[in-house]
C-alpha cells in the first residue's frame, strides 16, 4: 500500500500561560492534549501515516521535517494568528492545508483566504471524504460537516501523543442546551445534548495510558433527569469496568444535587470538577444567560460542600468585566469564591467571541476595542481585557484581576485550604500543585498585562457608561 502523510498541527498561542514551561514548571501540569487531533486521526483511513504536532511541547522547524502530502490544522479563535503563519509556510513548500475547527466554522471568509480548503462544524460525518476527494486531486474549497451522529465520534487515536502529558483526555457527550450569551458551544455543537453509546465511552477509557484523564465535555452530567441517568448509568460502568483512572470533568453546579450521582462518579475516579459560577451576582448571572445558576434557594456554599464530602475538588471559574461590574468586583470575586468554598478559582475576563450573542452585541455597542483582525485573535485567550467595560478602565479591570488572584493565591490562602483538605482527609497535593501553578503565573500574567498596555493601551481608552 502506498502511505501518504498527513500533518495534523495544533498551533501555539505564546500569550497563553499554559504553555510557557520554562518560565514555570508547574505548567507541565497545564497542557492539555488536542483532543481534536487524535479524532481527526481516528477518522482517517489507513492508507495514512499521521502525525500529530502539538506546538504546545515546541515548534518544530517545518522546513527541516519530511515534507508531507497533506496538513490539517485545528484553532480555536486564540489560535488563529499562528494557524495562519503554519499554513503560509506550509503553503510556500508547496503543501495544501486544510482547517478545521471551531475559529474555521465562525470566521470562515477570513479562513478561506489564508487556506486551501476549509472544514466546518464536526468532521466526523466529512472527513473521509475531504481525504478521498485529496487523492483524487479535487480537493474542494469548502465542507461542512454539521453535526455529526454522535455514535459515529470514533475512538481518538490515543497512541498517537504518548508522551509529555500529565494528562489523557476523552469526551463522552457533545452539545448544550443553556446558550450562555458568552459562550460558543452551542452555536458550535447545538443545542442538543448527545451522549455517546456508554460502552464505547468506556472501551475508550481503556485506550487511554495516562492514569490521569480530562473529560472534555462542557457538561458531563447534562441538565434534566434524563442524562442525569444515563451519567449515573455511565459511571456504574466505569466503576465496574475497573478503569483504574482518575479523572476530572465540567459540570453546571446541579451536579451537587444528588447524593447518588456524587457517590457514583466518585466511584467511577472523578476527583475534581470545574464549575462555572460566573458571576456573584444574580444580576450579572442574568447578563450573561446563565439561567442555570439562577435556580431560586441554591445555597452554592452547600453545594460546593456537597461535592467535596465525596473527595471531589471543586474548581470555580468567575468571569470580570460584566456591564454590572463596578471598582472593587475582584476582591469580591474572591471573597464569594472563598466564601463558596472552592478549592481552586479561575477568573477571566468577558470577552466576545466570533459567533456569541456577546459579539454580537459588544459589536453593535461599537465596544471590541481589539477588532483588528486577525492580528488580534491573538488576545482572545479570555485573559486579556479586548472590549470595553461599561464601569472599568482598561487599568481598573486589570487592577481588579490581580488583586482577585493576588488575594485567593495568596500564600497564606493556600497553606489554609491545603490544611482544610488534609483535614477533612482530601487529597491536599492536588489543591497545592493547582494553586502553585495558578500563583506561579501571577508574577507572568502582569508582565503580560504590562505589556498589553504598553502595545494596546490607546486603543482601549474607558468609554464608561457606553
Ligand atoms: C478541552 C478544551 C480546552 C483545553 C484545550 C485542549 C486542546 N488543546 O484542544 C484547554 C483547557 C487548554 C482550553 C483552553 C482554552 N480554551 Co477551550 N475548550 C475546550 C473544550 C471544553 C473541549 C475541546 C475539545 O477537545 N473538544 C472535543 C473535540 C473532538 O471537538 P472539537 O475540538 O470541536 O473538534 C471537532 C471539530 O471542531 C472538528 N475539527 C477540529 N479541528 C479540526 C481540524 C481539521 C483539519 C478538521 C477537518 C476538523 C477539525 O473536528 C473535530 C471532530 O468533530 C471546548 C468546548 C467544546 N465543546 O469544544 C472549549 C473551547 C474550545 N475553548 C474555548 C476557549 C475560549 C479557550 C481559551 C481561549 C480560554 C480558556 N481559558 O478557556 C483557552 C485557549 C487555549 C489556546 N491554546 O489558545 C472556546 C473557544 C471559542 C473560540 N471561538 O475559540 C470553547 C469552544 C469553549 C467556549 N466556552 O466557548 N480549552
Ligand atoms: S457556559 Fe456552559 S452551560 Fe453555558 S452554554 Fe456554555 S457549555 Fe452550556
Amino acid at each position: 500500500m502506498h502511505f501518504m502523510q498527513l500533518y495534523l498541527i495544533n498551533p501555539s498561542n505564546p500569550l497563553v500561560s499554559i504553555v510557557r514551561i520554562k518560565e514555570s514548571r508547574w505548567n507541565r501540569y497545564r497542557v492539555w492534549k488536542p483532543l481534536s487531533l487524535m479524532v481527526l486521526a481516528g477518522l482517517t483511513p489507513p492508507e495514512w501515516e499521521i502525525s500529530i504536532i502539538d506546538e504546545n511541547l515546541g515548534a518544530p522547524d517545518y522546513p527541516a521535517m519530511p515534507r508531507p502530502d497533506l496538513v490539517g490544522i485545528t484553532a480555536f479563535t486564540s489560535q488563529a494568528n499562528r494557524a495562519y503563519e503554519v499554513a503560509t509556510l506550509f503553503r510556500r513548500l508547496g503543501v495544501p492545508i486544510i482547517m478545521g475547527g471551531i475559529h474555521a466554522t465562525m470566521c470562515l471568509g477570513e479562513v478561506m483566504e489564508r487556506v486551501d480548503s476549509v472544514v466546518t462544524g464536526e468532521a466526523e460525518g466529512i472527513w473521509p471524504q475531504v481525504l478521498e476527494d485529496f487523492r483524487h486531486g479535487s480537493l474542494k474549497r469548502r465542507y461542512d460537516g454539521g453535526l455529526a451522529e454522535i455514535k459515529d465520534v470514533p475512538f481518538a487515536r490515543h497512541d498517537l501523543l504518548a508522551h509529555g502529558y500529565a494528562f489523557g483526555a476523552i469526551q463522552t457527550t457533545r452539545g448544550c442546551p443553556m446558550n450562555c450569551s458568552f459562550c460558543s458551544v452551542t452555536a458550535f455543537n447545538g443545542a442538543r445534548y448527545r451522549q455517546r453509546p456508554i460502552p464505547d465511552v468506556v472501551r475508550e477509557f481503556q485506550l487511554i495510558r495516562e492514569k490521569h484523564v480530562l473529560v472534555v465535555d462542557d457538561n458531563l452530567i447534562g441538565t434534566c433527569p434524563e442524562h442525569i441517568a444515563r451519567a449515573k448509568d455511565l459511571f456504574r460502568a466505569m466503576a465496574q469496568a475497573n478503569l483504574r483512572k482518575e479523572w476530572i470533568a465540567q459540570a453546571t453546579i446541579n451536579f451537587a444535587d444528588d447524593e447518588e450521582l456524587l457517590a457514583l462518579a466518585a466511584k467511577a475516579g472523578c476527583r475534581g470538577v470545574f464549575i462555572g459560577f460566573e458571576s456573584p451576582a444574580p444580576e450579572g448571572l442574568r447578563e450573561l444567560g446563565k439561567k442555570f445558576n439562577l435556580l431560586k434557594d441554591r445555597d452554592f456554599r452547600a453545594s460546593v460542600r456537597r461535592i467535596q464530602r465525596h473527595n471531589i475538588l471543586v474548581a470555580g471559574s468567575f468571569i470580570i468585566g460584566l456591564d454590572i461590574d463596578e471598582p472593587g468586583i475582584g476582591k469580591h470575586i474572591a471573597e464569594v469564591a472563598r466564601e463558596y468554598g472552592v478549592d481552586n478559582l479561575n477568573v477571566l475576563f468577558l470577552t466576545p467571541l466570533p459567533g456569541t450573542r456577546l459579539w454580537d452585541q459588544m459589536k453593535s455597542e461599537g465596544r471590541i476595542a481589539l477588532d483588528a483582525f486577525p492580528e488580534d485573535w491573538k488576545y482572545y485567550t479570555l485573559t486579556f481585557p479586548v472590549a470595553r467595560c461599561k464601569h472599568l478602565s482598561l487599568d481598573g479591570i486589570i487592577e481588579e484581576m490581580i488583586s482577585c488572584d493576588r488575594d485567593f493565591y495568596s500564600m497564606p490562602r493556600i497553606l489554609r485550604r491545603v490544611w482544610g483538605n488534609l483535614w477533612r482527609r482530601r487529597k491536599p497535593l492536588i489543591t497545592l500543585v493547582g494553586s502553585l501553578s495558578y500563583r506561579s503565573n501571577l508574577r507572568l500574567n502582569c508582565k503580560a498585562y504590562a505589556d498589553f498596555k504598553r502595545q494596546q493601551g490607546n486603543r482601549h481608552d474607558c468609554v464608561s457608561g457606553v
